[in-house]
């Protein structure tokens, strides 16, 4: 199937990815993860939840960490431009079946909790509490040194029909990579915010979270981090890279968190503001698509990833053939 034409006018404004949601086992071993290690700050924390931002962030969190029996993710949340969006946001779920609740979340105004076409939970919020700027607390930065949260990649069943639904809500096709024989898309990225993704899609068992993403400065920040997770304890919670994307560019390194919610950090994609910029299409027997420099990701890249709270993923949500890149 081709990709969609871009829908410029939307229901409702999205204005970008905003948080995750996870559920966490042991909160002490994951803020020795994110805080020590990553460089996260923490904005909040009490017995059984840590909020944390990264450095250029001005609202109060990007992720949220939940103690809980059982990994998983509760939501994944995103901005609205503000509360009129929210109230079209409500208005157009509820006109398509989905359902809508209106939540209480900490440190947001008016939260909307629904569900994409797959049952996955989404949030969407027009206010956050905004705190003091620390991008210029030079002391403070540690760790990674993460700028902000840049991206979710979801593994879905079928990539045409996520890329169908969340091009109606307005997510725009930056790059995507098609399966000649089928002409159906085994993976895309999409964006609201300008960059190549603020969300994306990756054929395979789901929906499951693949991964959250971190912006950082410069690739020497990721081999900083690499030089202090082999020595801390951490070599075997490096998955993939570093490396160089074809797709998108970008410089990369993929590490698994204590409970296995996968993180990659990312430094230095292209801006995609354009209403008229033209996907870019791969094909999946290119592996150049994934790493430019050649290098093939591990199985674990393609089979691993987080469940959605209470979303059971069963056989029959399996991804069309080829599950596995050749
Ligand atoms: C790719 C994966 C990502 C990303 C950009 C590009 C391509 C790939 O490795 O399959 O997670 O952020």
């Amino acid at each position: 199937m081709p990709i969609p034409a871009p829908n410029l006018y939307p229901p409702f404004n999205i204005i970008r990815l905003s948080h995750v949601d996870f559920g966490v086992r042991d909160l002490a071993a994951s803020k020795a993860f994110y805080v020590d290690t990553l460089g996260l700050q923490i904005t909040d924390e009490d017995d059984s939840t840590v909020y944390l931002r990264a450095m250029e962030e001005r609202g109060h969190h990007c992720m949220v960490l939940h103690k809980s029996t059982e990994p998983h993710v509760k939501a994944l949340s995103f901005k609205v431009f503000d509360e009129s969006e929210l109230d079209k946001a409500h208005d157009w779920f509820k006109s398509q079946g989905h359902g809508v609740d209106w939540v209480e979340r900490p440190y947001q105004g008016r939260t909307l909790a629904t569900h994409d076409h797959l049952s996955m939970p989404i949030e969407f919020y027009f206010k956050m509490e905004r705190l003091p700027p620390i991008h210029q607390k030079y002391a403070l930065y540690k760790g990674v040194k993460p700028l902000r949260i840049d991206h979710f990649n979801c593994f879905v069943p079928n990539v045409d029909e996520a890329v169908g639904f969340y091009n109606e809500i307005g997510f725009r096709v930056t790059e995507y990579t098609e399966d000649e024989e089928s002409k159906r898309l085994w993976a895309a990225w999409t964006h609201r915010k300008g960059g190549v993704h603020d969300i994306a899609f990756t054929n395979g068992t789901g929906p499951r979270l693949h991964h959250t993403a971190f912006w950082v400065p410069t690739p020497l920040n990721i081999i900083d981090l690499l030089d202090l997770m082999s020595t801390t304890g951490y070599v075997s919670n490096i998955e993939r890279g570093p490396g160089r994307h074809g797709i998108s560019n970008a410089f990369f390194l993929y590490i698994l968190d204590p409970d296995g919610h996968r993180i990659e950090i990312y430094c230095s994609d292209y801006q995609t503001v354009d209403p008229d910029l033209e996907a870019i299409r791969w094909d999946l027997k290119d592996p150049q698509r994934q790493t430019l420099w050649g290098a093939p990701a591990p199985k674990s890249w393609f089979e691993h990833g987080s469940v959605f709270d209470g979303l059971d993923v069963s056989e029959s949500n399996l991804g069309a053939s080829p599950i596995i890149a050749p």
